[in-house]
Protein backbone atom coordinates (compact mmCIF):
# COMPACT_ATOMS: atom_id res chain seq x y z
CA UNK A 1 0.00 0.00 0.00
CA UNK A 2 1.40 3.12 -0.96
CA UNK A 3 1.94 5.48 2.01
CA UNK A 4 0.55 8.71 0.68
CA UNK A 5 -2.61 9.46 -0.76
CA UNK A 6 -3.04 11.51 -3.94
CA UNK A 7 -5.46 13.34 -4.03
CA UNK A 8 -7.34 15.59 -6.62
CA UNK A 9 -8.93 18.26 -3.82
CA UNK A 10 -7.99 21.27 -4.96
CA UNK A 11 -10.69 23.64 -2.76
CA UNK A 12 -9.44 26.56 -1.12
CA UNK A 13 -10.73 26.49 2.46
CA UNK A 14 -10.38 28.69 5.51
CA UNK A 15 -10.98 28.63 9.15
CA UNK A 16 -10.91 31.90 10.88
CA UNK A 17 -10.67 31.77 15.05
CA UNK A 18 -10.41 34.54 16.89
CA UNK A 19 -8.19 34.47 20.06
CA UNK A 20 -9.85 34.62 23.41
CA UNK A 21 -13.02 36.05 22.32
CA UNK A 22 -14.40 37.18 24.87
CA UNK A 23 -10.80 37.91 27.00
CA UNK A 24 -9.65 39.76 24.19
CA UNK A 25 -12.97 42.06 23.98
CA UNK A 26 -13.34 42.99 27.19
CA UNK A 27 -9.44 43.80 26.87
CA UNK A 28 -9.87 45.81 23.63
CA UNK A 29 -12.41 47.91 25.92
CA UNK A 30 -10.45 47.90 28.96
CA UNK A 31 -6.89 47.77 28.08
CA UNK A 32 -6.04 47.73 32.11
CA UNK A 33 -7.07 44.05 31.86
CA UNK A 34 -4.09 43.52 28.92
CA UNK A 35 -1.86 43.37 32.18
CA UNK A 36 -3.10 40.95 34.73
CA UNK A 37 -5.05 37.39 34.51
CA UNK A 38 -8.37 37.72 33.29
CA UNK A 39 -11.12 35.28 33.68
CA UNK A 40 -14.65 35.46 31.78
CA UNK A 41 -16.68 33.72 34.25
CA UNK A 42 -18.58 34.67 37.41
CA UNK A 43 -16.38 35.19 40.60
CA UNK A 44 -17.11 31.61 42.33
CA UNK A 45 -17.73 34.11 45.29
CA UNK A 46 -20.63 35.59 43.59
CA UNK A 47 -21.82 32.03 41.74
CA UNK A 48 -22.12 30.01 44.83
CA UNK A 49 -19.25 27.83 43.31
CA UNK A 50 -20.73 26.48 40.51
CA UNK A 51 -19.71 28.35 37.29
CA UNK A 52 -17.16 27.57 34.59
CA UNK A 53 -14.48 29.64 32.89
CA UNK A 54 -15.61 30.49 29.55
CA UNK A 55 -12.43 31.73 28.40
CA UNK A 56 -9.46 33.33 30.03
CA UNK A 57 -6.75 35.48 28.66
CA UNK A 58 -2.83 33.96 27.90
CA UNK A 59 -1.46 35.51 31.01
CA UNK A 60 -4.25 33.45 33.04
CA UNK A 61 -3.87 30.82 30.79
CA UNK A 62 -0.11 30.44 31.50
CA UNK A 63 -1.30 29.88 35.01
CA UNK A 64 -3.13 26.91 33.76
CA UNK A 65 -6.93 28.46 33.75
CA UNK A 66 -9.07 27.44 30.59
CA UNK A 67 -12.18 26.89 29.32
CA UNK A 68 -14.86 25.10 30.66
CA UNK A 69 -12.52 24.35 33.71
CA UNK A 70 -14.88 25.48 37.16
CA UNK A 71 -14.18 29.03 38.54
CA UNK A 72 -13.25 27.45 41.96
CA UNK A 73 -10.36 25.64 40.28
CA UNK A 74 -9.42 29.04 38.33
CA UNK A 75 -9.42 30.62 41.40
CA UNK A 76 -6.85 28.05 42.61
CA UNK A 77 -4.36 28.71 39.91
CA UNK A 78 -4.73 32.26 39.27
CA UNK A 79 -5.70 33.81 42.81
CA UNK A 80 -4.87 37.24 41.49
CA UNK A 81 -7.51 36.54 38.41
CA UNK A 82 -9.88 39.53 37.81
CA UNK A 83 -13.41 37.68 37.12
CA UNK A 84 -15.68 39.54 34.79
CA UNK A 85 -19.49 38.00 34.28
CA UNK A 86 -20.15 37.27 30.06
CA UNK A 87 -21.57 39.83 28.01
CA UNK A 88 -23.46 38.14 25.93
CA UNK A 89 -25.12 40.94 24.05
CA UNK A 90 -21.54 42.69 23.50
CA UNK A 91 -20.10 39.06 22.08
CA UNK A 92 -22.96 38.67 19.92
CA UNK A 93 -22.59 42.44 18.55
CA UNK A 94 -18.86 41.89 17.50
CA UNK A 95 -19.31 38.38 16.12
CA UNK A 96 -22.00 39.91 13.56
CA UNK A 97 -19.68 42.45 12.68
CA UNK A 98 -16.69 39.64 11.99
CA UNK A 99 -19.51 37.69 9.94
CA UNK A 100 -20.52 40.39 7.94
CA UNK A 101 -16.86 40.71 6.99
CA UNK A 102 -17.27 36.86 5.83
CA UNK A 103 -19.60 37.68 3.89
CA UNK A 104 -18.12 40.37 2.22
CA UNK A 105 -15.58 37.58 0.73
CA UNK A 106 -18.44 34.82 -0.26
CA UNK A 107 -21.51 33.51 1.29
CA UNK A 108 -20.03 30.11 1.06
CA UNK A 109 -19.74 30.57 5.38
CA UNK A 110 -20.56 27.97 7.82
CA UNK A 111 -20.45 28.99 11.24
CA UNK A 112 -19.34 27.06 13.92
CA UNK A 113 -19.15 29.30 16.52
CA UNK A 114 -19.63 33.10 17.68
CA UNK A 115 -16.11 33.68 16.84
CA UNK A 116 -15.23 30.62 14.23
CA UNK A 117 -16.29 30.19 10.55
CA UNK A 118 -15.42 27.87 7.69
CA UNK A 119 -15.10 30.35 4.41
CA UNK A 120 -15.21 28.15 0.93
CA UNK A 121 -12.94 30.36 -1.28
CA UNK A 122 -13.02 27.93 -4.11
CA UNK A 123 -14.35 30.44 -6.42
CA UNK A 124 -12.14 32.95 -5.42
CA UNK A 125 -9.68 34.96 -7.29
CA UNK A 126 -7.20 35.77 -5.20
CA UNK A 127 -5.01 33.10 -3.01
CA UNK A 128 -5.89 31.59 0.30
CA UNK A 129 -2.77 33.43 1.64
CA UNK A 130 -4.03 37.21 0.21
CA UNK A 131 -7.66 36.35 1.59
CA UNK A 132 -6.50 35.42 4.94
CA UNK A 133 -4.20 38.52 5.15
CA UNK A 134 -7.06 40.94 4.34
CA UNK A 135 -9.27 38.90 5.91
CA UNK A 136 -8.02 39.30 9.52
CA UNK A 137 -6.88 42.97 8.09
CA UNK A 138 -10.46 43.61 8.00
CA UNK A 139 -11.73 42.08 11.06
CA UNK A 140 -8.65 44.14 13.11
CA UNK A 141 -9.42 47.31 11.52
CA UNK A 142 -13.35 46.86 12.23
CA UNK A 143 -13.26 45.34 15.54
CA UNK A 144 -9.18 45.93 16.83
CA UNK A 145 -9.32 42.11 17.45
CA UNK A 146 -7.09 39.84 16.21
CA UNK A 147 -7.51 36.22 14.55
CA UNK A 148 -6.29 33.27 13.71
CA UNK A 149 -6.65 31.81 9.97
CA UNK A 150 -5.48 28.31 8.98
CA UNK A 151 -5.88 27.52 4.91
CA UNK A 152 -6.03 24.27 3.07
CA UNK A 153 -8.14 22.28 0.85
CA UNK A 154 -9.80 21.06 2.71
CA UNK A 155 -11.87 21.83 6.70
CA UNK A 156 -9.97 18.88 8.89
CA UNK A 157 -6.91 20.98 7.77
CA UNK A 158 -8.00 24.72 7.44
CA UNK A 159 -9.01 23.75 11.30
CA UNK A 160 -6.00 22.29 12.32
CA UNK A 161 -4.12 25.12 10.53
CA UNK A 162 -5.93 28.41 12.23
CA UNK A 163 -5.10 26.29 16.03
CA UNK A 164 -1.79 25.85 14.46
CA UNK A 165 -0.42 29.17 15.14
CA UNK A 166 -2.59 30.82 17.17
CA UNK A 167 -2.88 33.35 18.51
CA UNK A 168 -2.59 36.15 15.47
CA UNK A 169 -1.18 33.59 13.39
CA UNK A 170 -1.94 32.73 9.80
CA UNK A 171 -1.22 28.73 8.50
CA UNK A 172 -1.08 27.73 5.32
CA UNK A 173 -1.44 23.96 4.53
CA UNK A 174 -1.04 22.52 0.93
CA UNK A 175 -0.91 19.48 -0.48
CA UNK A 176 2.92 18.93 0.17
CA UNK A 177 2.76 19.64 3.22
CA UNK A 178 -0.18 18.07 4.77
CA UNK A 179 1.75 14.58 5.09
CA UNK A 180 4.41 16.19 7.03
CA UNK A 181 1.88 18.12 9.35
CA UNK A 182 -0.46 15.17 10.20
CA UNK A 183 2.91 13.13 10.97
CA UNK A 184 4.16 15.49 13.46
CA UNK A 185 0.84 16.51 14.83
CA UNK A 186 0.63 14.77 18.92
CA UNK A 187 -2.34 12.90 19.36
CA UNK A 188 -4.05 14.77 21.54
CA UNK A 189 -4.69 17.25 18.49
CA UNK A 190 -6.42 14.73 16.59
CA UNK A 191 -10.47 15.53 16.25
CA UNK A 192 -12.72 13.48 18.07
CA UNK A 193 -9.67 12.47 20.45
CA UNK A 194 -11.12 12.40 23.95
CA UNK A 195 -9.74 11.02 27.21
CA UNK A 196 -11.06 7.84 27.17
CA UNK A 197 -9.55 7.27 23.59
CA UNK A 198 -5.90 8.88 24.09
CA UNK A 199 -5.54 6.80 26.95
CA UNK A 200 -5.72 3.99 24.55
CA UNK A 201 -3.60 5.18 21.77
CA UNK A 202 -0.68 6.33 24.29
CA UNK A 203 -1.10 2.69 26.12
CA UNK A 204 -0.51 1.34 22.42
CA UNK A 205 2.30 3.83 22.04
CA UNK A 206 1.00 5.89 19.42
CA UNK A 207 2.13 9.66 20.69
CA UNK A 208 1.67 11.19 16.98
CA UNK A 209 0.12 11.14 13.28
CA UNK A 210 3.31 8.85 12.20
CA UNK A 211 2.85 6.55 14.97
CA UNK A 212 -1.01 6.54 13.95
CA UNK A 213 -0.31 6.15 10.56
CA UNK A 214 1.70 2.45 10.84
CA UNK A 215 -1.89 1.13 12.41
CA UNK A 216 -4.17 -0.47 9.71
CA UNK A 217 -7.38 0.42 8.44
CA UNK A 218 -8.51 -2.98 10.38
CA UNK A 219 -6.88 -2.64 13.42
CA UNK A 220 -8.43 1.01 13.76
CA UNK A 221 -11.69 -0.40 13.01
CA UNK A 222 -11.23 -3.40 15.43
CA UNK A 223 -10.10 -1.47 18.19
CA UNK A 224 -11.85 1.82 17.50
CA UNK A 225 -14.93 1.34 15.46
CA UNK A 226 -16.21 4.25 13.67
CA UNK A 227 -13.68 6.60 15.59
CA UNK A 228 -10.60 3.86 14.18
CA UNK A 229 -12.01 4.78 10.45
CA UNK A 230 -11.71 8.59 11.18
CA UNK A 231 -8.26 8.38 13.04
CA UNK A 232 -7.23 6.31 9.80
CA UNK A 233 -8.14 9.44 7.89
CA UNK A 234 -7.27 11.61 9.31
CA UNK A 235 -3.79 10.49 10.01
CA UNK A 236 -3.71 10.68 6.34
CA UNK A 237 -4.93 14.44 6.24
CA UNK A 238 -7.96 13.11 4.13
CA UNK A 239 -11.35 15.14 4.51
CA UNK A 240 -14.28 15.40 2.42
CA UNK A 241 -16.61 17.46 4.49
CA UNK A 242 -18.07 20.13 3.09
CA UNK A 243 -18.48 24.02 3.73
CA UNK A 244 -22.04 23.79 4.93
CA UNK A 245 -23.39 27.20 4.61
CA UNK A 246 -26.76 26.38 4.03
CA UNK A 247 -27.16 24.27 6.97
CA UNK A 248 -27.85 27.74 9.40
CA UNK A 249 -31.04 26.86 10.48
CA UNK A 250 -33.41 29.15 11.53
CA UNK A 251 -35.77 27.48 14.13
CA UNK A 252 -36.39 23.67 15.15
CA UNK A 253 -39.70 23.01 16.30
CA UNK A 254 -42.69 20.63 16.61
CA UNK A 255 -46.35 20.96 16.30
CA UNK A 256 -49.13 19.33 16.75
CA UNK A 257 -52.88 19.83 15.82
CA UNK A 258 -55.74 17.87 17.89
CA UNK A 259 -58.57 15.90 16.41
CA UNK A 260 -60.49 15.83 19.33
CA UNK A 261 -59.82 19.51 20.40
CA UNK A 262 -58.37 20.21 24.03
CA UNK A 263 -60.85 21.12 26.70
CA UNK A 264 -59.01 21.37 29.82
CA UNK A 265 -55.73 22.60 31.41
CA UNK A 266 -54.40 18.96 32.42
CA UNK A 267 -54.98 17.77 29.10
CA UNK A 268 -52.83 20.67 27.27
CA UNK A 269 -50.04 20.31 30.00
CA UNK A 270 -49.72 16.83 28.89
CA UNK A 271 -49.13 18.01 25.42
CA UNK A 272 -46.92 20.70 26.40
CA UNK A 273 -45.12 18.00 28.02
CA UNK A 274 -44.66 15.64 25.12
CA UNK A 275 -44.09 18.20 22.60
CA UNK A 276 -41.33 19.57 25.01
CA UNK A 277 -39.63 16.24 25.24
CA UNK A 278 -39.75 15.66 20.98
CA UNK A 279 -38.33 19.17 20.92
CA UNK A 280 -35.47 18.70 23.24
CA UNK A 281 -34.62 15.56 21.88
CA UNK A 282 -34.32 16.97 18.28
CA UNK A 283 -32.18 19.93 19.60
CA UNK A 284 -30.14 17.70 21.20
CA UNK A 285 -29.44 15.56 18.48
CA UNK A 286 -28.69 18.52 15.81
CA UNK A 287 -26.27 19.65 19.36
CA UNK A 288 -28.08 22.93 19.06
CA UNK A 289 -29.76 25.43 21.84
CA UNK A 290 -31.47 28.43 21.08
CA UNK A 291 -32.51 32.07 22.47
CA UNK A 292 -35.92 32.05 21.74
CA UNK A 293 -38.16 29.63 22.77
CA UNK A 294 -42.00 30.42 20.16
CA UNK A 295 -45.35 29.61 21.51
CA UNK A 296 -48.04 28.64 18.95
CA UNK A 297 -51.67 28.04 20.19
CA UNK A 298 -54.94 27.56 18.03
CA UNK A 299 -58.27 27.59 19.46
CA UNK A 300 -61.36 25.32 17.40
CA UNK A 301 -62.15 29.06 15.96
CA UNK A 302 -59.14 29.08 14.26
CA UNK A 303 -57.57 32.32 16.34
CA UNK A 304 -54.29 31.35 16.31
CA UNK A 305 -51.76 33.13 19.37
CA UNK A 306 -48.02 33.10 19.41
CA UNK A 307 -45.54 34.30 21.92
CA UNK A 308 -41.90 34.00 21.78
CA UNK A 309 -39.80 34.65 25.03
CA UNK A 310 -35.85 35.15 24.07
CA UNK A 311 -33.32 35.42 26.63
CA UNK A 312 -30.13 37.06 26.68
CA UNK A 313 -28.79 33.51 26.75
CA UNK A 314 -29.77 29.98 25.33
CA UNK A 315 -32.60 27.95 27.32
CA UNK A 316 -31.80 25.00 28.97
CA UNK A 317 -32.99 21.87 27.19
CA UNK A 318 -34.80 20.98 30.68
CA UNK A 319 -38.21 19.65 29.35
CA UNK A 320 -40.52 19.79 32.51
CA UNK A 321 -39.53 23.86 32.84
CA UNK A 322 -40.19 24.47 28.87
CA UNK A 323 -43.45 22.35 29.29
CA UNK A 324 -44.11 24.52 32.55
CA UNK A 325 -43.08 28.20 30.71
CA UNK A 326 -45.74 27.49 27.84
CA UNK A 327 -48.54 26.45 29.96
CA UNK A 328 -47.79 29.85 32.01
CA UNK A 329 -48.15 31.51 28.47
CA UNK A 330 -51.16 29.40 27.98
CA UNK A 331 -52.91 29.88 30.69
CA UNK A 332 -52.39 33.76 30.56
CA UNK A 333 -53.56 33.41 27.01
CA UNK A 334 -56.94 31.53 27.40
CA UNK A 335 -59.58 31.73 29.67
CA UNK A 336 -61.37 29.03 31.45
CA UNK A 337 -63.47 28.13 27.97
CA UNK A 338 -61.60 27.20 25.66
CA UNK A 339 -61.42 24.38 22.61
CA UNK A 340 -57.83 24.43 21.31
CA UNK A 341 -56.60 22.84 17.74
CA UNK A 342 -53.06 23.12 17.48
CA UNK A 343 -50.00 23.64 20.12
CA UNK A 344 -46.56 24.29 19.14
CA UNK A 345 -43.34 24.74 20.69
CA UNK A 346 -40.33 26.08 18.53
CA UNK A 347 -36.75 27.35 19.01
CA UNK A 348 -35.10 30.13 17.01
CA UNK A 349 -32.17 31.94 17.57
CA UNK A 350 -30.31 28.85 17.70
CA UNK A 351 -26.59 28.26 18.12
CA UNK A 352 -24.71 25.28 18.54
CA UNK A 353 -24.14 23.84 21.86
CA UNK A 354 -20.42 23.27 21.84
CA UNK A 355 -19.60 26.77 23.43
CA UNK A 356 -22.19 27.27 26.03
CA UNK A 357 -21.35 27.17 28.89
CA UNK A 358 -22.84 25.86 32.20
CA UNK A 359 -22.13 28.66 33.98
CA UNK A 360 -25.08 30.81 32.01
CA UNK A 361 -27.66 28.29 33.29
CA UNK A 362 -27.06 28.87 36.92
CA UNK A 363 -28.51 31.71 38.93
N1 LIG B 1 -16.51 29.40 25.08
C1 LIG B 1 -17.29 29.00 26.16
N2 LIG B 1 -17.12 27.76 26.70
C2 LIG B 1 -16.19 26.90 26.19
C3 LIG B 1 -15.40 27.29 25.10
C4 LIG B 1 -15.58 28.56 24.57
O1 LIG B 1 -18.12 29.78 26.61
N3 LIG B 1 -16.04 25.68 26.73
C5 LIG B 1 -16.69 30.76 24.53
C6 LIG B 1 -15.67 31.71 25.07
C7 LIG B 1 -14.70 31.91 23.96
C8 LIG B 1 -15.53 31.69 22.72
O2 LIG B 1 -16.56 30.77 23.10
O3 LIG B 1 -14.09 33.19 24.00
C9 LIG B 1 -14.75 31.11 21.56
O4 LIG B 1 -14.26 29.81 21.87
P1 LIG B 1 -12.84 29.28 21.44
O5 LIG B 1 -12.79 27.84 21.71
O6 LIG B 1 -12.49 29.80 20.08
O7 LIG B 1 -11.87 29.95 22.53
P2 LIG B 1 -11.22 31.37 22.58
O8 LIG B 1 -11.58 32.19 21.37
O9 LIG B 1 -11.55 31.99 23.89
O10 LIG B 1 -9.68 31.04 22.60
P3 LIG B 1 -8.72 30.61 21.42
O11 LIG B 1 -7.70 31.68 21.33
O12 LIG B 1 -8.14 29.30 21.86
O13 LIG B 1 -9.58 30.49 20.18
MG1 LIG C 1 -11.43 31.45 19.44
Amino acid sequence: MGEFLTTSDSRKILHVDLDAFYAQIEMRDNPRLKKIPLIVGRDPQQSHGHGVVATANYLARQLGVHSAMSTVEAKRLAPQAVFLSPDFDKYRQNSRQIHAIFHDYTHKVETVALDEAYLDLTDHALSGATLAAKIRHDILKETKLTSSIGISYNKLLAKLGSEYNKPNGVTLIDHQDAQSFMDCLPIENFRGVGKQTLSKLLAMNIHNGLDLRQLSQDQLRADFGKMGEHLYWQARGVHFGQVDWQRQRQSIGKEETFDRPLRTRAEVSIEFQSLAKRVVDNMQAKKMVGRTLNIKMRADSYQTITRAITLSEPWQLDVSNLARRAQEIFDSSFENDFSIRLLGLTFSNLQSNLYVNLSLFDD
